[in-house]
């Protein structure tokens, strides 16, 4: 095993390895990491220009999967400064909101996104004061002295959906990103030989932290694509690339989705590959004890379920070796402090009894950017307090909801009903509105919206959904629309949500 992180503790340990074998393997070709090494440096020294350090500088990262990707991340972290990973599908006033917060002053964009997202970019960082770049006249034709960089300082800002309208930036340093790296290394038994897609949005930790860091940090490949592409995936996956898999559970259910549609030849060479992978992981959402089951029938692999938050990066953790439990999310990862919490802020040491999910450790984030109020709300005598209750069974941590309606989890994204309420109401037709995550087998909740509208007008989904396109981002809009004469409001007038979850409602 590489020893890089000992041998340069401070700076990123990808750009530690100087070897030839593959790094990346993209759409465009292979990476050795010799070759990502110096691209990296070329990239930071080309950020850097002149300067001997970025200062925490914030730059955007607007590029989907590719070279262009690790290379501007690694980049923007070597040469100082916080990179900004942006959604590339995301909808103009959301990457709006996120540039402002952050106070980006650069933006690496890709000039392979759509052209007329380039030229509303091109207008939106004139109007902000942001320069756009790409990597290519970024990139410098020799790679420069490079600053050494403390551990201590900032490193990315993510943005989360949260109980607030609006996305906040959630700061990670680059010690943070160090402990939820080390920590997976170890609890899933990674190794340089492992190989392993990436296909997750590029704007969050699962696929930033879990996927490609890891990856990178232990010297093994990551197969990188530019979207989740189920085709051109389980081809890959046929051909027996991969020996680890990390999804969300509606990768899950949209891969059985797809086997079930195989003749049974085919089927059987993908579930016999994946039957062959040392490990498939499931997160970022519960995994249904059914899908638990059905994936274990068709594939033979025994999903490792965890639990993680933008904020902590990866918490509890299923065993690698050990008893992995359907419907559980296992036990604290080593270094991650993880307690429940009563209502009354106490802490509970015994099984069975459920509370808030709080965590200490270097794993966990150091502020929300520029939100002082917001950080010291979310923190309780040093524990962060996830808003995620828990029980303790037999040992293991398992997941029992959320403390507040008005976040939704679909498909892995974590969506605020807030923010999505927020931008429907500046609809002309839409008087009032509630929007609610009902349950769902597929996106494990429904983006629903309860609506009554001005006097005299009419609404239907598909007006509503081509409306919120480019307002929100896809994910967001929602999947049903239920037309109400009033919400049902309790004695305050606050709309009584848990009614609108109620099973069976848009039946
Ligand atoms: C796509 N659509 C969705 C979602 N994704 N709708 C609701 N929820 C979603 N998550 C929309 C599309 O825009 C499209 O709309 C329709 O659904 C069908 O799209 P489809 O092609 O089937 O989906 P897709 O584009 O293949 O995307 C599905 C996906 C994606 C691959 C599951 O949602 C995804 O990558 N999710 C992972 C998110 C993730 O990594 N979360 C981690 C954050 P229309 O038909 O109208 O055009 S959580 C985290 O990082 C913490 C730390 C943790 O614990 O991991
Ligand atoms: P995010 O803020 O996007 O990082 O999403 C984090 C949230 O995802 C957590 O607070 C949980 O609500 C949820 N989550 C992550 N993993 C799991 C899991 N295995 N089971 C249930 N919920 C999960």
């Amino acid at each position: 095993m590489n020893k890089g992180s000992q041998q340069h503790p401070r700076s990123f340990p990808a750009l530690t390895f100087d070897n030839s074998s593959v790094a990346l393997h993209t759409a465009a070709g292979e990476w050795t990491y010799s070759d990502l090494h110096e691209r990296i440096n070329k990239m930071a020294t080309g950020l850097l220009d002149g300067k001997s350090d970025l200062k925490e500088e914030r730059i955007g990262v607007l590029i989907p999967g590719s070279v262009d990707y690790v290379t501007t991340l690694l980049g923007i972290w070597r040469a100082g400064g916080i990179a900004v990973p942006l959604n590339a599908e995301g909808a103009l006033p959301e990457i709006e909101h996120s540039l402002t917060c952050a106070q980006v002053t650069r933006l690496v964009v890709c000039l392979s996104l759509d052209t007329d997202q380039i030229v509303a970019l091109h207008i939106l960082c004139h109007a902000l004061n942001i320069k756009m770049l790409t990597v290519a006249e970024t990139l410098a034709d020799v790679a420069g002295k490079l600053p050494a960089i403390a551990p201590g300082r900032r490193a990315m800002i993510l943005f989360t959906s949260g109980t607030t309208s609006k996305p906040k930036g959630v700061v990670s340093t680059h010690k943070n990103i160090r402990a939820q790296v080390t920590t997976l290394l170890e609890a899933w038994g990674w190794q340089a030989k492992d190989s392993i897609p990436l296909f997750l949005p590029l704007n969050h930790v699962h696929g930033i932290v879990n996927v490609l860091c890891c990856g990178l940090w232990i010297g093994a490949r990551v197969a990188v694509f530019r979207r989740f592409e189920m085709d051109l995936l389980m081809t890959q996956v046929r051909l027996r690339k991969y020996t680890l898999f990390m999804a969300v559970p509606t990768i899950y259910v949209k891969i059985i989705q797809y086997l079930e549609s195989l003749d049974a030849g085919r089927r059987e060479a993908i579930t016999s590959a994946f039957k062959s992978m040392r490990l498939n992981v499931s997160g970022s959402a519960a995994c249904p004890v059914k899908l638990f089951n059905q994936w274990k029938a068709m594939t033979g692999q025994t999903l490792l379920e965890r639990y993680g938050m933008t904020e902590i990066g990866m918490g509890l953790s299923n065993p690698y070796l050990g008893e992995r439990r359907a419907g559980a999310v296992g036990l604290p990862l080593k270094g991650v402090d993880v307690a429940l919490f009563d209502d009354d802020g106490k802490l509970i040491d015994k099984e069975d009894v459920p509370g808030e999910i709080r965590v200490r450790g270097d794993n966990v984030f150091l502020e929300y950017w520029n939100n002082a109020q917001a950080t010291e709300e979310s923190f309780a005598e040093g524990w962060f307090r996830t808003g995620d209750v828990a029980v303790r069974e037999k040992g293991y941590y398992r997941i029992m909801g959320r403390s507040s309606i008005d976040i939704i989890k679909s498909g892995g994204y974590k969506l605020s009903a807030l923010e999505i309420e927020g931008t429907l109401l500046t609809h002309d037709k839409i008087a009032e509105c509630a929007v609610v995550g009902i349950e769902d087998e597929t996106w494990g909740e429904a983006v629903t919206a309860f609506v009554a509208l001005k006097a005299g007008q009419t609404l239907t989904l598909p007006e509503l959904k081509s409306w919120c396109e480019t307002r929100m981002s896809p994910y967001k809009i929602p999947k049903s629309l239920c037309l109400m004469q009033t919400l049902p409001r309790n004695a305050m007038g606050k709309v009584v949500k848990p009614d609108l979850k109620r099973p069976g409602i848009l039946l």
